[in-house]
């Protein structure tokens, strides 16, 4: 088995704005800076036979490249936050793409997470506490003003997560081109 998803990677200086924004933020579990990405499906645990499946139906998508800004910091989880992300300015564009991947992949027979698209970069995750979490509120709104972007998103890819000591490592196996077409 393998745990498998569909993600946009970041350029080295986009990676490099977020790891100085993650580390002005108090956070329990940081995200590996070096696999930040930006996630559009996920597949779970699947056998080799079903990545190789997903693997061929996004090899076969057509969608056109776009440019990209990440905008703000926000939390996931409401009033017991669990995840703290850089948000992503609307890219009509982007929306287009997560629809088409899970799309193809629902048609090459996988099942991806079917909940709703919301563009995020993972920071880092929560464990629970309240007065953690009030700290990473307080930081998290500190940062609102925070920016890195526009740059031009040239491909996708396909993901694997794999345990490691003290959290997963994540990785792409397959890159994706984009078109070079109009949108954005
Ligand atoms: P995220 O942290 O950006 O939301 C691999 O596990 C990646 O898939 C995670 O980094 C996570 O991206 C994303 N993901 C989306 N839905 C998930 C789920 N139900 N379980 C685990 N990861 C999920």
């Amino acid at each position: 088995m393998l745990r498998c998803f569909v993600a946009i990677g970041l350029p080295a200086e986009v990676q490099t704005a977020l790891a100085r924004l993650q580390a002005a933020l108090p956070l329990p579990r940081p995200a590996a800076a070096e696999s930040f990405h930006l996630t559009l499906a996920f597949l779970g645990d699947i056998v080799e036979t079903a990545a190789d499946e997903a693997h061929l139906a996004l090899a076969a998508l057509r969608a056109p490249g776009f440019a990209l800004t990440l905008e703000g910091v926000a939390l996931f989880g409401g009033a017991k936050p669990r995840v703290v992300y850089a948000a992503v300015a609307p890219q009509p564009a982007l929306m287009a793409l997560q629809a088409k991947v899970e799309v193809a992949l629902r048609r090459a027979g996988l099942s991806p997470d079917a909940r709703r698209f919301t563009p995020h970069v993972t920071l880092g995750r929560l464990t629970g506490g309240r007065a953690e979490a009030a700290r990473v509120e307080a930081a998290a709104a500190a940062a609102a003003g925070f920016r890195a972007g526009p740059w031009r998103v040239a491909h996708f890819g396909l993901w694997r997560s794999d345990p490691a000591p003290g959290g997963r490592i994540h990785a792409e196996i397959m890159r994706y081109p984009l078109t070079a077409g109009r949108a954005g």
